[in-house]
């Protein structure tokens, strides 16, 4: 448990004494694509079919908009405050090389997030930048999901598959997704149809998981590991994309060394915690801007 206790107040919940969060952290290394920090450095999330408003101050999290069977029932396995960061990133800085990736993002923690949005999100991260990826789901929420007011602004909700298996291809195309349309139109319509059951693939071990999602056009490994670690709870899912890479380049291994090697290097070395440091080490080399020569 990373927090103690918590408290109402008349637009949400108090998080007491949480320990392991930053939201910097947690909401730009890489696992989300639908919150926003706002100029008072709150975040503004689209969640579960609802808006939310988190602000830290001191060592309390106030979430607004929820109550208090919404956080039991939802929002505090969302957050995954159950989990202790503290043991994790202990393991982790006794090895001097992820210890520096761990200082850096140490407020970082896995949400659990919907498998579905998840499987559509990174099919549309494939060899596309993380603006240009939000600007895509958003442009999805806005034709096809369900508009939500909070705060005098307009929200729209990742869509449904039935509403998302409405659209055409042509439509997909307009939200600027580029050749991955028709990968999302085909992974929407056989999930659709039950073809493919993401609450079945979810219940799977990591490797069969793995396996499964990649039959879906337009899902690699790296696609994969994604969707599985940040939806799925498989926390052996190591996604080597570029800069994950290079910070395990720079770290442990010599240059030049293929993308399934390094997946394989990594899961042997950190077992089932290797998308935890997955996860510091990509916020690191991102926001560093390492550089392999
Ligand atoms: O959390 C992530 N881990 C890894 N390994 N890759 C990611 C994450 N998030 C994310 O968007 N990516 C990919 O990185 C998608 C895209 O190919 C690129 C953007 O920097």
């Amino acid at each position: 448990m990373d927090y103690k206790t918590i408290e109402l107040f008349n637009e949400g919940i108090i998080i007491k004494n949480v320990s392991n969060f930053e939201l910097d952290h947690i909401f730009e290394c890489g696992q989300c694509f639908r919150w926003n920090k706002q100029s008072n450095g709150n975040y503004i999330g689209v969640v579960n079919g609802t808006v939310i408003e988190v602000e830290k101050k001191d060592t309390d999290v106030k979430i607004y908009n929820i109550n208090e069977k919404e956080f039991n029932d939802f929002w505090c396995d969302y957050f995954d405050l159950k989990r202790d960061y503290t043991a994790i990133k202990e393991k982790f800085q006794k090895d001097p090389l992820l210890k520096k990736s761990v200082d850096f993002g140490n407020g970082i923690r896995l949400l659990q997030q919907e498998p579905f949005e998840l499987t559509i999100s990174f099919i549309i991260s494939s060899n596309n930048r993380i603006p240009m990826i939000k600007r895509a789901i958003n442009n999805l929420s806005k034709n096809w999901g369900k508009a939500i007011e909070y705060k005098g602004e307009t929200y729209y909700t990742f869509p449904t598959v039935a509403d998302l298996e409405k659209a055409s291809i042509e439509e997909i195309q307009s939200c600027g997704l580029g050749f991955r349309s028709r990968y999302v139109k085909d992974s929407v319509h056989r999930i659709y149809t039950a073809e493919v059951d993401l609450e079945f693939i979810k219940s799977q071990d990591d490797d069969i998981c793995h396996e499964e999602l990649k039959k879906l056009n337009g899902i690699g490994p790296k696609v994969s590991d994604c969707i599985m670690l940040f939806s799925m709870q498989k926390y052996s899912a190591f996604p080597v994309d570029v800069w994950v890479k290079r910070a395990m380049q720079f770290f442990y291994l010599a240059p030049d060394v293929s993308l399934p090697k390094i997946r394989t290097f990594a899961r042997d070395k950190f077992e089932n915690l290797a998308g935890f440091a997955q996860q510091y080490l990509f916020y690191y080399a991102r926001e560093n801007n390492i550089k392999i020569e």
